[in-house]
């Protein structure tokens, strides 16, 4: 973090009406008061261009709140790709459980580590009329109904399909991974279709160095079209992830369709209907225990019985109690360091079944890693 060059938020115009004081963004178009000290301060800040939140707290002598409020209100932001970062970076959906809510700030200036939630509104193959957007606020619902589970919600990342390549979205992904990974919290991902996990498990490794990837899913997501430039999509993400080579292992969980497409040698897949629940448990017990790993959930690995809501339903799939014993296991073997749960639907009846169990499986994982 201490590395991450920042400027003052180009779109900020300083102002005053008689003797009051306000710095409007107006990229966002919000207003916000300030004192004269603090005018004068971020006028001073911006002289120096370029700076580092380590300049901050030693040139300036600038407390942990203060340089919290600054990354809040999106008066400093990034320099890499600023334009992108110029209207924020992630937004809370209304709604949300105030004590839950955690800024980029707040994570940044905290001695607790978290389990975070972050949402990632991405759809990229229109294919069907069932959408994956509104699944993340879908899926929260369900986690608030946790009395006892621990975690905090930092909404949804900022995307704008419409004027901006998704490539933007990895940018934010990036930033905020960088920060929830040097501060030791526990990224959930909340999608959104599987391509996410691309930008999820990229921004990881740039943290980590290596990855083992635990893929839960009904289909193996290599779709790979030997006559094509395959653009990144739900159902060839993992064909783009077997390119890096600091991903060590992918473990798929619950395929049942063939997978004879694309064949790599880090990839291990188990049938849900071939492989019993043992000799699964065995594979990942002897998964390498000198990296770290990262569970992708795509949520039709599971029986469609237990979860409609799903694009492309497949029958015969995983049990819910299947899959709590395996994440039970993962959890107590491998040191992991993030995770996703994709690929739910919006549902067709009003108490969607799908995001209920996706939000179970996630509170598995939370409440078994603590
Ligand atoms: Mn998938």
């Amino acid at each position: 973090m201490k590395t991450i060059n920042f400027i003052i938020n180009p779109h900020l115009i300083f102002e005053h009406d008689k003797e009051i004081l306000f710095v409007v963004n107006k990229s966002i178009n919000q207003s916000i008061k300030i004192s004269q000290k603090f005018f004068d301060l971020l006028k001073n800040i911006n002289d120096l261009n370029v700076f580092t939140i380590y300049d901050l707290e030693v040139k300036y002598n600038l407390s942990d709140s203060i340089i919290k409020y600054l990354l809040n209100h999106l008066f400093i932001i990034p320099n890499q790709n600023n334009e992108i970062f110029a209207r924020g970076i992630h937004v809370f959906p209304k709604h949300l459980d105030v004590s839950r809510k955690k800024s980029l700030g707040d994570l940044l200036y905290t001695n607790s580590c978290y389990n975070v939630i972050i949402g990632l509104q991405v759809d990229t193959l229109k294919d069907t009329y069932l959408s994956t957007r509104t699944s993340p606020n879908e899926i929260r619902k369900s986690l608030n109904t946790f009395d006892n589970l621990k975690y905090v919600d930092m909404g949804n990342i900022l995307y704008f399909p419409h004027y901006e390549t998704i490539g933007a979205l990895g940018e934010r992904v990036n930033f905020i991974t960088k920060i929830l990974i040097d501060k030791h919290h526990f990224p959930v991902f909340l999608g959104g279709d599987h391509s996410l996990t691309y930008y999820t498990t990229n921004a990881l490794l740039r943290e980590v160095g290596e990855l083992g990837i635990i893929h839960f899913d009904a289909h193996h997501d290599l779709y790979h079209d030997i006559n094509s430039l395959n653009p990144l999509n739900h159902a060839n993400v993992f064909y783009h992830l077997t390119q890096s080579s600091r991903i060590k292992s992918i473990t798929q969980i619950g395929v049942r369709t063939p997978s004879s497409i694309y064949v790599h040698e880090k990839i291990t897949t188990f049938n849900a209907a071939k492989n019993n629940i043992n000799t699964i448990c065995d594979a990942i017990q002897k998964l390498p225990k000198d990296i770290q790993y990262y569970i992708s959930f795509d949520i039709d690995a599971v029986d469609p019985k237990f979860a409609p809501d799903v694009a492309a339903p497949i029958p015969g799939g995983l049990l819910p109690e299947q899959c709590f014993k395996i994440l039970k296991l993962i959890t107590e073997e491998l040191s992991l360091t993030g995770m996703d749960m994709v690929e739910v639907c919006q549902g067709q009846k009003k108490m969607n079944k799908t995001s209920a169990l996706a939000a179970e499986l996630i509170q598995k994982v939370l409440q078994n890693k603590a």
